[in-house]
């Protein structure tokens, strides 16, 4: 699961970090998928018990971190944005993906973004990180783990 020009993930030591991962609730099954690759990376890197905190929507993530990233080393931020039929997919994403942004710059703790902003559940599937299933072929990329991996990467570096 790796894409044209992404680093290889480190082998990373991070255990002792305080890490939250804030998920949003949309699109149950992509949201498995990549709270479980945020889970997975967390573990690979020594990290037994991040603490999970559900949110409703992604346009929640940015209020939950700002309130809570400063108690934390690293914060990564999940969600899933499929486009509508309206601009609402617009504002959900921009105000996501500035609202995190913001809280990231002005607190100094580095936020793993792993907001999917995608034109349909496909495109989001495939880069859920879930495994084959019946009809469906598995993920082609795993952004969860990916974001994951960056926040404790950065984290680490600071
Ligand atoms: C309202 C809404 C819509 C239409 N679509 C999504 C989506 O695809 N993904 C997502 O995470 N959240 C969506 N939301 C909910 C908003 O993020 C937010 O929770 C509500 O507008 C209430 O503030």
């Amino acid at each position: 699961m790796s894409r044209a020009g992404a680093p290889q993930a480190p082998k990373l030591d991070a255990g002792g970090l305080r890490v939250l991962i804030i998920a949003a609730s949309w699109h149950e099954k992509v949201m498995d998928g990549l709270l479980g690759g945020a889970l997975r990376a967390a573990r690979d890197a020594g990290i037994d018990s991040p603490t999970v905190l559900r949110v409703p929507g992604s346009f929640e993530l940015p209020v939950a971190a700002a309130r809570l990233a400063p108690d934390y080393d690293a914060v990564v931020a999940l969600g899933v944005v499929i486009r509508g039929g309206t601009p609402h997919f617009d504002y959900v994403c921009q105000a996501a993906t500035l609202g995190l942004t913001e809280v990231s710059v002005r607190t100094g703790v580095p936020i793993g973004f792993g907001v999917l902003t995608c034109d349909d559940e496909s495109q989001a599937l495939d880069r859920a990180g879930l495994p084959a299933a019946g009809e469906f072929a598995g993920s082609k990329e795993d952004k969860g783990f990916e974001a994951t991996s960056a926040a404790l990467q950065t984290a680490l570096l600071l």
